[in-house]
């Protein structure tokens, strides 16, 4: 299957700014090949909206409101990674969305603490990744 380079959105959620594994992240993207765009901390804990659009596809589950008061706890690193399947690598590097099924060596493997605090977010798709820089970044990429 030929690879395309792609654009994804990574955000390091809250919680972890101080926790010095973010060195560690940030190099396990970049090892595998993708490139730090654009990088921002941010403060979305001053903006529920943007978080509410962000996990927008969610809004009808029962963890929404606890989402979204995690997602607005404090501040946050966002980046758009760019490189050869970027949505998939990344997601890959990620790992599984709960921690506890999340395999070693993987961010969430390794640092996740519960489903809630698994450390990092990355677009599921084009079509997320698109929408998630766009909102995160106030621009199209
Ligand atoms: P992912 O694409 O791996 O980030 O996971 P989802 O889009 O399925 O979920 C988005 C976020 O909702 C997760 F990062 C964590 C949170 N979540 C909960 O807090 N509780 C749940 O039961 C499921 C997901």
């Amino acid at each position: 299957m030929s690879k395309k380079v792609e654009r994804t959105f990574v955000m390091i959620k809250p919680g972890n700014l101080d926790r010095e594994i973010i060195d560690d992240i940030l190099m396990r993207f970049v090892k595998k090949g993708l490139r730090i765009v654009k990088s921002e901390l941010t403060e979305p804990n001053k903006d529920k909206e943007l978080m509410e659009k962000h996990y927008a596809e969610h809004r009808e589950k029962d963890f929404f409101e606890a989402l979204i008061s995690y997602a607005t706890s404090g501040p946050v690193i966002s980046m758009i990674l760019e490189g050869e399947d970027a949505i998939a690598v990344a997601r890959e590097i990620a790992g599984a969305t709960d921690p506890k099924e999340a395999e070693p060596g993987t961010i969430r493997g390794d640092y996740g603490i519960d489903i809630q605090r698994n450390v990092v977010h990355t677009s599921d798709s084009e079509a997320a990744a698109r929408r998630e820089i766009a909102l995160h970044f106030k621009l199209n990429h």
